[in-house]
């Protein structure tokens, strides 16, 4: 009636303990008549999250066992997510009357969303066992990025300009964004997405892992901040930024003459705006919130007994969201800058 896990170091502590306390009022553990709690959680236990004002609830119900772990905190801006250019965030919340874990063995299986997310929980199905948490210990929420990046069309690898493994240091337009997240990576208001059309030879055939240079200078056209060599920096050659309501500001490729080629790439056009607004940088971010509670202590709700843990895993809450990164100090994005045409 143990079940004894094959990687106890995967695993919480709890059969450990249950066997302590069964051999301490061992006649109650032979009887056949208790309910054996697993708490059968780990880091990978797929968490969900409920929202309402302040209060969050991360919960998880076990389809198999129908063992139902939640953790209900007060805590008004957690989101699983954070912005800015560091890679992880910890959070830490006290246990207490307010922020509570309970665990709970149901009688049949239900919908998590639909148990844990309405204002009245629904009666069915019955609540077995009980236990809650008593105040003391705390939790622990780390959150890291899981993963992220611009899609600009160029491999991360690729951004990694210095090749030392490391993406976070690489910037090639000094903009305070890596190259790997920077949606504009010369920052001349041509998203890299259009800029990084790859080079073909006389043929027509496509060069693999090399970038059109309009100009020949050596450098491809999305990180060449003046693309055809005149001069004028491309951003500067959108002069028509603010003059056509049907297309957006900050975007010198609709600034196109009879050839039909955009000022940024034809040498002859040489006129000139000054435009100190660069577009907002977007990009999707994955995200894990790790959750593992120390030192806390479930009172079973029908008998006095007490489970204390010194490390308890609930699992993993994964979440994705869109992202505008932050300039450096200096760089005005058209967010900050309000209605550029004014
Ligand atoms: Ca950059
Ligand atoms: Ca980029
Ligand atoms: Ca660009
Ligand atoms: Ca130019």
């Amino acid at each position: 009636m143990f079940i004894i896990k094959s990687n106890p170091l995967l695993r919480n502590n709890y059969h450990f303990l249950f066997l302590v306390l069964c051999l301490l009022t061992a006649s109650s553990c032979d009887d056949g008549n208790i309910i054996v709690t697993t708490f059968d959680f780990d880091q990978d236990t797929p968490l969900s999250l409920c929202q309402q004002d302040d209060t969050n609830v991360l919960y998880y119900i076990n389809p198999q066992t129908n063992e139902a772990i939640s953790f209900q905190f007060s805590q008004g801006d957690f989101s699983g997510t954070f912005i800015g250019l560091d890679t992880s965030l910890t959070l830490t919340v006290d246990i207490n009357s307010s922020n509570v874990i309970t665990y709970r063995k149901l009688s049949d299986q239900t919908n998590g969303n639909e148990y844990y997310c309405q204002q009245v929980p629904p009666s069915s199905p019955q609540v077995l066992e009980e236990f809650v948490s008593t105040t003391g210990g705390t939790a622990t929420l780390f959150i890291s990025i899981e993963s992220q990046d611009d899609n600009d069309g160029v491999p991360a690898e690729l951004e990694d300009i210095n090749g030392d493994g490391n993406l976070l240091n690489d910037d090639s337009d000094g903009d305070g964004i890596p190259d790997f997240i920077d949606t504009d990576d010369d920052n001349d208001n041509v998203l890299t997405i259009s800029e990084e059309l790859e080079a073909v030879d006389d043929n027509g055939n496509v060069i693999s892992g090399q970038y059109v240079d309009t100009d020949l200078d050596g450098i491809p056209n999305y990180l060449d901040a003046d693309d055809d060599g005149d001069n004028i920096l491309t951003n500067n050659e959108d002069l028509n930024y603010c003059e056509d309501p049907e297309n957006p500001a900050l975007n010198p490729t609709n600034d196109v003459n009879v050839d039909g080629i955009p000022n940024y790439l034809n040498n002859t056009e040489t006129g000139s705006v000054t435009i100190n607004v660069v577009k907002r940088n977007t990009i999707t971010r994955a995200f894990i919130t790790q959750v593992v509670f120390n030192d806390i202590t479930f009172n079973n709700q029908s008998n006095a007994e007490s489970l204390t843990f010194s490390v308890f895993t609930m699992g993993r809450y994964d979440t994705t969201q869109s992202q505008n990164l932050p300039f450096a100090e200096g760089i005005i994005s058209e967010d900050e800058a309000g209605n550029i045409c004014q």
